[in-house]
């Protein structure tokens, strides 16, 4: 038997907040509830294939996409593991257009929660890893109960960030900006046990890319030229990365989390934001990557400084070994600096 102490998620969030004497316990217990809802929604996903959960309910969510029960499933065990806790001033979900206020006759609290129940869920009949992905807020507004205002902050204000994995095995990482830590459930105590304590993105790590290239064709010159150098055809010196695309982010950005690497779901002439969501889904995930040394960024400079507009709002998203990252801002600063091209006086003087 190991002597060494099994840490719970319950007891590191504990240990966690002595270091605060002022703290009231209300952020533990909303990590706590976040814990409950992954056990609850890691024994479907798990269950996925046999449980019939499966297939389509029919009704579409504010991405215009068929919502498949796991992700209403996903969505319900979050909202009702928190709504009543008198912890929060309200939630954000990408299953839900608008702000979530708190039931009436619950009581509010000093926090707000913005979550993507079940990220990549187009995956789950394929059996690929799928997500949950979270962010914490602290309440800003002057409205009593809480309003859109309190989910509309920049990624730097976030008090926590932290997101589920549903793979081999499932995997709760979160930080509270004192480093990355990773617990990994042990379903025969339904427990999460501390299983990747200080998380650091090696630097340099493993030369790995990973982007959808299927878009290439509607990227701007700068990422195709940027894509082109990481596969090595574009006759620089450097060795070639590999490249591994799941096409679930949590996943992705698990594997560059742990080995190194670069995931990107840039902006292109279909999509000038891109795809992915701001506020639950790149800025958590910004927050984990730089406590754990690495870089987010949008393209042009950090998630976490992006001013929000809008619950929904997307932004491209570059994430992961800070030098490779950094590398695609050189690349795509490119496409802001090309010269307009020259109009010839004839042209001006036709008023073309
Ligand atoms: P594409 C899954 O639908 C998701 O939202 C992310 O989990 C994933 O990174 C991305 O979309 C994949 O998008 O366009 O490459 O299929």
């Amino acid at each position: 038997m190991s002597s060494k102490s099994v840490v719970t998620i319950e007891r590191h969030i504990i240990e966690a907040e002595r270091q605060f004497p002022e703290a009231t316990g209300a952020f533990s217990s909303i990590l706590y509830d976040v814990a409950f809802a992954a056990k609850m929604i890691a024994r479907e996903v798990r269950r996925a294939g046999l449980a019939d959960v499966l297939g389509y309910t029919g009704e579409v969510n504010v991405q215009g996409e068929e919502v498949k029960k796991l992700d209403e499933f996903a969505h319900e065990v979050i909202f009702k593991a928190l709504d009543h806790t008198g912890h929060l001033c309200g939630m954000a979900s990408e299953e839900v257009e608008d702000f979530i206020s708190i039931p009436d006759r619950f009581p509010t609290g000093k926090y707000c929660v913005l979550f993507d129940p079940l990220d990549g869920s187009s995956n789950i009949e394929a059996n690929v890893s799928v997500g949950t992905i979270f962010s914490i807020h602290r309440k800003v507004s002057d409205h009593p109960r809480g309003c859109v205002e309190d989910c509309l902050q920049p990624g730097y204000k976030q008090v926590a960030a932290g997101y589920v994995v549903y793979g081999s095995s499932t995997m709760l990482v979160y930080t509270t900006g004192n480093g990355v830590h990773g617990f990994t459930l042990e379903p025969s105590i339904g427990e999460f046990l501390l299983s990747h304590p200080n998380i650091r993105i090696p630097s340099p790590g493993q030369r790995i890319y990973s982007v959808n290239e299927g878009n290439y064709g509607k990227w701007f010159p700068g990422q195709q030229r940027l894509v082109d150098h990481l596969k090595g055809q574009d006759g620089g010196p450097q060795k070639p990365f590999s490249a591994r695309y799941i096409g679930s982010l949590v996943a992705d950005f698990h594997r560059n989390l742990l080995y190194g690497g670069m995931f990107m779901y840039p902006a292109d002439a279909k999509s000038p934001n891109g795809k992915l969501r701001l506020l639950y889904e790149a800025a958590p995930l910004a927050m984990i990557a730089e406590h754990a040394g690495g870089r987010a960024s949008d393209g042009t400079g950090p998630i976490n400084q992006i001013m929000p507009r809008s619950l929904h709002q997307r932004t491209p998203l570059y994430i992961g070994t800070t030098e490779f990252v950094q590398m695609a801002e050189q690349f795509l600063a490119e496409d802001r600096t090309v010269e307009p091209e020259a109009v010839s006086i004839e042209a001006i003087a036709a008023g073309v």
